[in-house]
């Protein structure tokens, strides 16, 4: 990964190990991104890393082996300057030799709901260093703060400093949309690589939609030769394993989504037969306009419930992502089904005709998909649209509670609400906070009809992707406002959404970065201090840091402040 420089006048060690006296009431900054849950670190001090620094880990977890690789290399390189350094004093003790870890449960696999807790301790008296963790992937949270601990040119580390540390939510993702433009291999990797940096575990791969299908599936190979952007711009199975290792050795888990019925145009490459609007899929976009569209769309595209074949493909595609995927969850979609497409078909013009409905269209689609799913040993993860939708939505009887998840995207501030209220598990990610990709224009250019498409309209002309939403409106979120605290226990958690309409991977980091981040702290340990006030000018300081360390880091985050507000404090 490319070292980016800073450009920043970097100080020289010895000018930040001057003691400055702190007042017993200011509280010492400790540059932790996402910050632990407790910290103690009583005296400024820092002690040395040991040119010969290693982690002591007995363990032959191989994903763990990985990490402390990673790590271990990372901190005797980083050389990380803070903008404004650390007013500690250097310990007389030795300098600190070793971290050893110390994990209980060697066996638990990366899922949700795993032990991510752990403890660390650096005692500059006894020049010992010590990491407990249940899990592996509690360990890998605790390398990376041990890692946001040290800085400077030759290294030090803060010393005298006890962590205690665990999430608020289990479930803290990001997803990133392959469909509608193609990121290769490594800007993936290089996304989870920054995510297990911020403590945030699922990768969700919005894999395929209407635009394109770039997943090359054993049994349905067709699919990426007819639906992908182009020989260049498909995973291969082998893309996928290594994608899945990568997660799992930074703690990160990989969901597959498959979006269906809706989203489904790039499937009409392959077989038309089962897709609904194929024809205005490959419509020119001119003559296409009366269509009702979402997203930029040629024409969704909806896999036909009423046509057999429509199972035989979709079984052989949930089965191969089930081999690829060792995930527990799979997604499904199931989001904005748009019923012009539908009754585009003369099956289902007949089907209604007969006193059928669209609800009972989509219901016969679910009634094949989910049960197949969970016969896979899967959850079934659905946008909140199968159960909100005002016109095509299932009965909750077709999505049990105890194999379905359900995920909110479409705001209303009642949405969790209703989900958790139903019964539900559910995730959050209000596109009013958490959509990360919106905000830069219209989705369809200068498409003057847009306005007049009725569905799609929005109040501000058009532009129905925005506001662009800033990493304090991120930040200031809370997920489970307004909820009992019955209800409180259904929110998994949350996850930050890369639609990839507007983005490819020449923006990737800076768009997802470092408002990403805002969130991972929120699901972690909370956006407020002990008094419960909101924590933003301290956040800031610190998101500003942890933004440059990321750059140093070879992740392009966005800047949040120009420098001179750093170098000017108060
Ligand atoms: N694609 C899919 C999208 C969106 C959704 N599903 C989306 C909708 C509204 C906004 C952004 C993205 N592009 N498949 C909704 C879950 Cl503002």
């Amino acid at each position: 990964m490319a070292k980016i420089s800073l450009l920043l006048s970097l100080p020289i060690l010895s000018s930040f190990l001057l003691f400055f006296p702190l007042s017993s009431s200011q509280t010492l900054p400790i540059n932790v991104w996402p910050k632990p849950t407790t910290i103690s670190w009583p005296i400024p001090r820092a002690t040395p890393l040991s040119p010969s620094f290693k982690i002591l880990s007995p363990y032959t977890n191989h994903h763990l082996q990985s990490a402390v690789a990673r790590y271990t290399r990372l901190l005797l390189s980083e050389h990380y300057y803070p903008i404004v350094p650390p007013a500690v004093n250097l310990s007389s003790s030795p300098p600190l030799h070793s971290l050893a870890l110390s994990i209980s449960d060697l066996s638990s696999p990366l899922q949700h709901g795993v032990d991510e807790s752990y403890s660390l301790s650096i005692s500059s008296s006894t020049g010992l260093a010590n990491l407990t963790a249940v899990t592996v992937w509690g360990a890998m949270r605790g390398l990376e703060t041990f890692s946001q601990l040290s800085w400077g040119d030759p290294p030090v580390i803060a010393a005298d400093v006890y962590i205690d540390d665990q999430p608020i939510f289990p479930y803290r993702g990001l997803l990133v949309d392959t469909s509608r433009n193609y990121y290769p291999v490594e800007d993936i990797m290089r996304t989870i690589e920054a995510m297990g940096a911020n403590k945030l575990n699922v990768f969700h791969w919005h894999i395929t939609d209407s635009h394109s299908f770039p997943i090359l599936l054993p049994s349905e190979p067709e699919l990426a030769l007819k639906g992908s952007y182009g020989p260049g711009m498909r995973y291969t199975p082998e893309d996928v394993k290594a994608i899945v290792e990568f997660g799992m050795s930074h703690g990160v888990r990989v969901l597959p989504e498959i979006d269906t019925p809706g989203h489904t145009g790039s499937w009409a490459g392959a077989y038309p037969e089962i897709v609904t609007c194929a024809n205005m899929f490959w419509l020119p976009k001119g003559l296409a306009h009366w269509a009702e569209r979402l997203a930029s769309e040629p024409g969704t595209g909806q896999l036909n419930p009423l046509e057999p074949k429509t199972y035989q493909v979709v079984h052989n595609v949930i089965h191969d992502i089930a081999s690829l995927f060792p995930e527990p969850f799979y997604h499904a979609g199931g989001d904005e089904i748009v019923p012009g497409c539908w009754k585009a078909d003369t099956a289902i013009q007949a089907f209604l005709a007969n006193g059928g409905t669209l609800s009972q269209v989509l219901e016969l689609f679910v009634n094949s998909t989910h049960p197949y799913i969970v016969s896979l040993n899967r959850t079934a993860v659905y946008w909140e649209d199968v159960l909100l939708d005002p016109l095509v939505k299932v009965d909750p009887s077709r999505i049990p509670r105890e194999t379905t998840i359900l995920q909110t995207w479409n705001n209303g501030p009642n949405n969790t609400k209703l989900l958790v209220a139903a019964g539900y598990r559910t995730i959050v990610s209000s596109s009013d906070f958490y959509y990360l990709d919106c905000g830069h224009g219209d989705f369809v250019g200068n498409d003057s009809s847009y306005d007049q498409i009725g569905s799609d309209k929005d109040s501000d002309g058009g532009s129905w992707c925005g506001p662009f939403k800033t990493w304090q409106r991120v930040y200031d979120y809370d997920i489970t406002y307004g909820l009992s605290e019955e209800e409180a226990k259904l929110v998994l958690g949350g996850e930050v959404a890369m639609w990839s309409e507007q983005a490819d991977p020449t923006v990737l980091d800076a768009r997802i970065w470092p408002r990403a981040s805002a969130m991972a702290e929120a699901l972690w340990s909370g956006n407020r201090d002990q008094s419960g006030k909101k924590r933003y000018a301290e956040a800031t300081d610190r998101l500003n840091d942890w933004r440059y360390r990321m750059v140093g880091r070879g992740i392009r985050a966005e800047p949040i402040q120009p420098l001179w507000c750093r170098t000017h404090p108060g």
